[in-house]
């Protein structure tokens, strides 16, 4: 595909007014007839054409003002409709008849069939696979949609907006219509027909408005969907007490289907969800399941207002509603539960996903510039990074100011496709701040790398923090601009009581944020009575890498004492760091690998801890893992040395800690009923953290396969069957566990896929054969995308040891899976590829097969547009 530039932007010539859509449904042919009210915009010259989107599309019709048109005076060709000879200033319809066949759509864009259900997903370019289309965000029309299906099959017939109506037609099929008031860009229209279980309930809005709420799943599963829906009136009522928001139709319907691409999609009234993020029940669902439900069901029921209401431009602005929606999602999810214990799972995911892509040859600005296939641009940096941006505007501008500027954005922008620029002007009129050096936040890609070093000066009482900023090259960006940094930082005195400064000079500063702006800056603290342990970047106030010589004892000290949990939290994670780099340099030298009395005795002392949450204790224990080590060292990794020196770390904590975690392993067994609640499930996760040490500590399978045996929950059962597995992989109690485990849910696709992702992280070079066996056992189907991610997305992504193989196999795998999916399913391919992007990290070895890997897939015969973007893009 070519490459589209932002800088090429202009509005379209003909401005759209309506669409009626009208879908004759059929398995193999679909009858769609899309009439489209367009006018010629002012000042468009009246010999300019109409140009409008298609893909694979077949074209039996295309009437003007309901004449056909002559062939002389149109032309479609693979990815184009274009018609001249329009009326120069009066409104005229288009009408375009096109035969789509669902039942063969693998891509999952456009119409497609899943489980005998017809459904779309137009995001972000497929209804142009529904007719030919001015398919792009800045086009926003108000829809009508006529749905006549076959009524045995597909008795439900849901479109977007308000339902109309609808009757039997006689002949074994009947009909429904629905209209959606709001003007929508096509990327946001759904279709659903099918038969579908259904759980009911209402919400009354703030304004006393009663909004239908429905939630389709499977027949039989509906029991599932009940937190789901706790979760969405959750999420109704949060946007309205925090963000003002109100829901603005009658009906609000979440469709959950099997075959998905991504998590779920905000269609306008009618979401569609990968039943992954629907379905929970305490047997089948972990904790960590019921935890992303609830955050992807707020999260797609708050585009409502940022996405949908108020829309991107253009595809170059998709953080401005993922971004923000994200920080949305974040918000509620740490109002729901422990704010701490959710910073920390943000900034661990942030770290392990988006920083190596950052850092790696897919680096792209949250804002970029350019693009060959917006499929690849879903991406952790246009989501995680882009909220942690907005974020930073609400601790620059603090609570107030930050809402004012949101209730300007949605005052201003509602019922608009608008752009970065647009948002961030908002914060800037509502506060009278110039965000001008912020925003290279959404332009400049790569992590900044802020050095720090203290010193004090006893005589004069004074502490001088010396900070020096540096932002990496990334593809297309070699030189940078220094940034605008939001540091939240703390001085703790020996005591770990926090000293407060007499006056601070060289930097501006807010309560406890300084703000850094220069490349270098020098922030003099005077009246500091002791020698001050510097605590930085407190609440992960800036998404950067942070360098500061700090010595253990130092970073324990902050460990126990400060007031904020997350610095806590991120003192031990860089103790933990520091002993596991040297751990691996040791392994791989072959010398003894040596324990840090500081990080054993923090760690045990943090979840010993009983005045703190179960949930962050068990976080505080959680070694970094595998590749936050890589992540670390940056270059010439060996992902087996890694492995080996963490592995020993492991057991030095397991054997000190042997006590300390038989305590809490009693403590905190659960009394009662299961609850998903955020409090039960902390303490679920403290007695799992204490039972995989004493595991770690364990010569013999015997403790795990009991744990496997007691379990009475799905988050209980999957951790045993991963300590079995992955210390004791060829035990027999492991192979009797995998069995029984198949067995009992055999019939349940969500939960084998937890049994075919815990079987492809075994750590090691033998688990490749094991994913190969795998793949051919009757559970697995090469055509659904949450059974290939969860096999073969998931060894490739979360098995260091196993796919980085020193012999190659594992990207020769990968390489042969790729070109296996690509024709079927190009964005699901391209999206496992992107496991390989740390790929040039690796010593030099490894990084030779992978890059024949890379070249092998670079080199074949027909790519879709997807892959070669990735691919072209890793080579470069
Ligand atoms: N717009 C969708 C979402 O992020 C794409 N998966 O919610
Ligand atoms: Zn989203």
């Amino acid at each position: 595909g070519q490459t589209i530039h932002l800088e090429d932007y202009r509005p379209t010539d003909f401005v759209l007014e309506r669409v009626d859509l009208t879908f004759e449904l059929d398995p193999k042919e679909t009858k769609v007839e899309a009439r489209l009210i367009f006018h010629r915009r002012e000042g468009v010259s009246p010999a300019a054409p109409l140009v409008l989107d298609g893909d694979e599309l077949r074209m039996t019709g295309l009437l003007l003002d309901q004449v056909e048109i002559s062939p002389t005076l149109f032309e479609a060709t693979d990815d184009t409709l274009t018609i001249h000879g329009l009326p120069e200033t009066a409104p005229f319809e288009v009408t375009v008849t096109t035969l789509l066949s669902p039942e063969t759509n693998t891509k999952l864009m456009g119409l497609y069939r899943t489980n005998n259900v017809y459904c779309t997903q137009c995001e972000a370019e497929g209804f142009r696979r529904i007719t030919y289309f001015p398919d792009r965000p800045d086009v926003l029309a108000v829809y009508t949609v006529n749905i006549i299906a076959d009524k045995a099959t597909a008795p439900l017939l849901l479109s977007n907006g308000n339902y109309l109506g609808g009757a039997d037609m006689g002949d074994g099929r009947h009909f429904a219509a629905w209209f959606d008031p709001h003007p929508k860009p096509s990327y946001l229209f759904a279709l659903v027909a099918g038969d579908l279980g259904v759980v009911e309930d209402t919400f009354t809005t703030a304004s006393g408005r009663t909004v239908a709420l429905r939630i389709y799943v499977e027949h039989g599963k509906e029991a599932g969907a009940s937190y789901a829906m706790d979760a969405l009136k959750r999420s109704m009522k949060w946007d309205e007490e925090v963000f003002g928001r109100e829901y603005d139709l009658d009906i609000f319907m979440i469709v959950a289907v099997s075959d998905f691409n991504m998590g779920a999609m905000e269609n306008k009234g009618l979401n569609v969800f990968n039943d992954k993020y629907v379905l929970a029940d305490p047997e089948t669902a972990t904790d960590a399941d019921y935890a992303n439900i609830e955050a992807i069901i707020a999260h797609e029921y708050f585009h409502n207002w940022t996405g949908n209401r108020i829309t991107c431009r253009d595809w170059f602005q998709l953080c401005l509603k993922e971004g923000l929606t994200v920080y949305r999602d974040h918000e509620f999810s740490a109002d729901m539960r422990s704010r701490a214990v959710k910073r920390v799972a943000e900034v661990r995911h942030l770290k392990s996903e988006q920083f190596p892509e950052d850092a790696g040859p897919l680096a792209h600005p949250v804002r970029p510039t350019k693009y060959r296939e917006i499929n690849n641009f879903y991406t952790t940096t246009v989501y995680e990074k882009g909220s942690e941006v907005t974020r930073m505007i609400a601790t620059l501008l603090g609570r107030d100011l930050f809402k004012r500027g949101m209730d300007l954005y949605f005052d201003r922008h509602d019922g608009q496709a608008v752009t970065i620029e647009d948002f961030v002007a908002c914060f800037e009129d509502a506060s009278g701040r110039n965000l001008k050096q912020f925003s290279l936040w959404y332009h400049q890609a790569g992590t900044p790398l802020v050095t720090a070093s203290g010193s004090y000066d006893a005589e004069k009482r004074t502490f001088s923090l010396s900070l020096e900023q540096m932002v990496p090259p990334t593809p297309g960006q070699s030189t940078k601009e220094p940034m605008h940094i939001p540091l939240r930082l703390g001085l703790l005195l020996e005591d770990g009581s926090e000293a407060k400064a007499a006056t601070v000079s060289g930097a501006d500063l807010t309560e406890d944020v300084i703000h850094l702006t220069k490349r270098k800056q020098t922030v003099l603290f005077t009246g500091i009575p002791s020698r001050p342990v510097p605590s930085l970047n407190r609440g992960f106030s800036a998404p950067i890498n942070l360098h500061i010589e700090q010595s253990a004892e130092d970073r324990a000290l902050i460990a126990r004492h400060e007031i904020d949990l997350f610095a806590r939290w991120q003192a031990l994670n860089a103790i933990a760091l520091d002993n596991l780099v040297a751990a691996t340099t040791q392994a791989r030298s072959g010398l003894p690998v040596t324990c840090d009395g500081a990080l054993v005795s923090g760690l045990i002392a943090a979840a010993a801890d009983d005045r703190l949450e179960p949930a962050f204790r068990s976080q505080a224990l959680a070694l970094p893992s595998e590749s936050d080590i890589a992540r670390e060292i940056g270059s010439d990794n060996d992902p087996d040395a890694i492995h080996a020196g963490r592995q020993q770390i492991l057991a030095g904590v397991a054997a000190a800690g042997r006590d300390t975690f038989t305590r809490l392993a009693d403590d905190m067994a659960s009394s009662g009923p299961f609850s998903p609640d955020a409090t039960s499930a902390g303490r679920r996760a403290l007695r799992n953290s204490a039972l995989s040490q004493l595991v770690y500590g364990d010569k013999g399978p015997e403790r795990a396969a009991e744990a496997f045996r007691a379990a009475n929950n799905m988050t209980d059962l999957s951790l045993a069957l991963t300590l079995l597995a992955h210390r004791f992989p060829d035990a027999k109690e492991t192979a009797e566990a995998l069995a029984a485990f198949k067995q009992r849910f055999a019939d349940n696709a969500l939960v084998i896929d937890k049994w075919f992702a815990i079987q492809a992280t075994i750590p090691g070079a033998g688990t490749l054969d094991r994913v190969k066996t795998l793949m051919a056992d009757p559970l697995f189907n090469g055509n659904n995308p949450n059974r290939v991610r969860s096999l073969v997305g998931t060894f490739a992504f979360s098995n260091p040891t196993g796919f980085n193989r020193a012999d190659g196999e594992g990207y020769r795998f990968l390489a042969r899976q790729i070109l296996d999916i690509d024709p079927r399913n190009p964005q699901l391919a391209a999206r496992i590829l992107t496991s390989m992007r740390s790929w040039r990290s690796l010593e030099e070895v490894r990084a030779g097969h992978a890059r024949n890997a890379l070249t092998e897939i670079a080199g074949a015969a027909s790519l879709s547009a997807d892959v070669s973007d990735i691919v072209d893009r890793m080579l470069e």
